[in-house]
């Protein structure tokens, strides 16, 4: 594995990368041009220009995460054959300046979906949490204001205010979008992608649907192994793979996400690597479920909260979880997901330095017992 930290770039980013060239055997940054809206073509310049920026501090510009899809392609609207083409020659500018693995997704209208971006916890530190109470009394065109005031003066991507200003649009866009369409559109786009792909030996890594399940009657079709399975075969190449998020596939407790990280042997191209707290869940029928980890949670509508990385804190057995990538000979890039907010600092919701960075070393060192101890 290659050890690495998200960084939004200088213009967004609270966090710099000399703090992030600080922590302990990160090599690597994923990042991405944030102002470029998703259709938009990428020139070789741009993405030159960014590489050397990461390059002079020290570190490796390991991965791109996103190279956003536009809504023309989740829909097969009228821009689609555009957009997949400005998207391909995106693809050979990455290619050409030595960057192999693409990081997207193709959730509907909203990217990741949390009801609160700063819920306290016991020790004074701040998370994001998702209550689906709050999400069915909610408003989904609201659901923007009913957060944006905890977003501490960043832009979070996916949630762009541009963007969410023309929510009520996406929505109607959408309408006529059910799971069986998703997937067609799906396989259209990764179809276009991959011998372009294949001629640079660039890793597509489709990132989950957070959480794993419908959110406001809009499909969500990267879930649980069943439907990844679908993706992988409908598109039978190994450069089209995933990112295993063990924090979105993990909101579902039935997803045994070291048994899935087995069954996606080579499949697995970048790692996000975070634990979270069940307060609640319960299946669709009510019934109560015992999580992949033996714990039987509380029935009751979701709740959920992310916490420190550390198992001990959470739901995950985060061993198991860096036992399993370890297991698969996972090479790939891998970066903490989610922190807290600790110490006081003021950045993006889950994405400050302090917490992640703890999460950094607490993984490696999982790893490092993990494979001396193999020995
Ligand atoms: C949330 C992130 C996602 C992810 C995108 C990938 O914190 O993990 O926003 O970057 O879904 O396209």
């Amino acid at each position: 594995m290659e050890m690495t930290l998200r960084w939004y770039g200088s213009a967004f980013d609270t966090v710099t990368l000399r703090q992030i060239r600080q922590i302990p055997g990160v090599k690597g940054v994923i990042t991405t041009l944030y102002q470029k809206a998703p259709g938009e073509l990428w020139t070789r310049e741009e993405i030159h220009t960014l590489k050397e920026e990461v390059e002079a501090s020290g570190l490796k510009l390991s991965g791109i995460e996103s190279v956003n899809i536009s809504d023309d392609i989740k829909t097969a609207g009228p821009l689609r054959d555009e957009h997949i083409q400005a998207y391909i020659e995106t693809l050979e500018n990455l290619g050409k300046e030595d960057i192999h693995m693409v990081c997207y997704n193709f959730m509907p209208v909203f990217d990741w979906t949390r009801t609160e971006l700063a819920r306290v916890r016991e020790d004074g530190s701040t998370v994001l949490a998702y209550n689906q109470e709050a999400v069915d009394r909610i408003d989904p065109e609201r659901m923007f204001e009913s957060i944006a005031g905890d977003m501490n003066g960043t832009v979070m991507p996916g949630w762009e205010p541009e963007r969410m200003a023309r929510v009520k649009e996406l929505f109607d866009l959408y309408r006529d979008i059910d799971s069986e369409k998703l997937f067609e559109n799906l396989k259209y786009f990764l179809e276009a992608v991959m011998p372009v792909c294949d001629k640079y030996d660039i890793n597509m890594a489709i990132h989950p649907d957070d959480p794993a399940w419908s959110v406001f009657g809009l499909p969500r079709i990267i879930t649980n192994m069943e439907n990844i399975s679908r993706m992988m075969k409908m598109v039978d190449n190994p450069h089209n793979g995933v990112t295993f998020c063990a924090g979105s596939y993990g909101t579902n407790p039935e997803n045994d996400l070291p048994e899935m990280i087995r069954a996606l042997r080579g499949r697995i191209h970048f790692a996000h690597v975070r634990n979270l707290r069940f307060n609640r869940f319960c299946r669709e029928d009510g019934s109560q479920v015992t999580s992949w980890t033996g714990e039987k949670i509380p029935v009751g509508k979701p709740d959920f909260e992310e916490a420190q990385h550390l198992s001990s804190d959470g739901s995950f057995d985060m061993y198991e979880i860096v036992r399993a990538l370890h297991d698969i000979g996972f090479e790939g890039p891998i970066r903490p997901d989610h922190g807290r907010m600790i110490w006081d600092e003021k950045g993006m919701p889950g994405y400050g330095l302090y917490d992640r960075a703890l999460g950094a070393v607490y993984i490696q060192g999982l790893w490092e017992a993990i494979e001396k101890s193999g020995r």
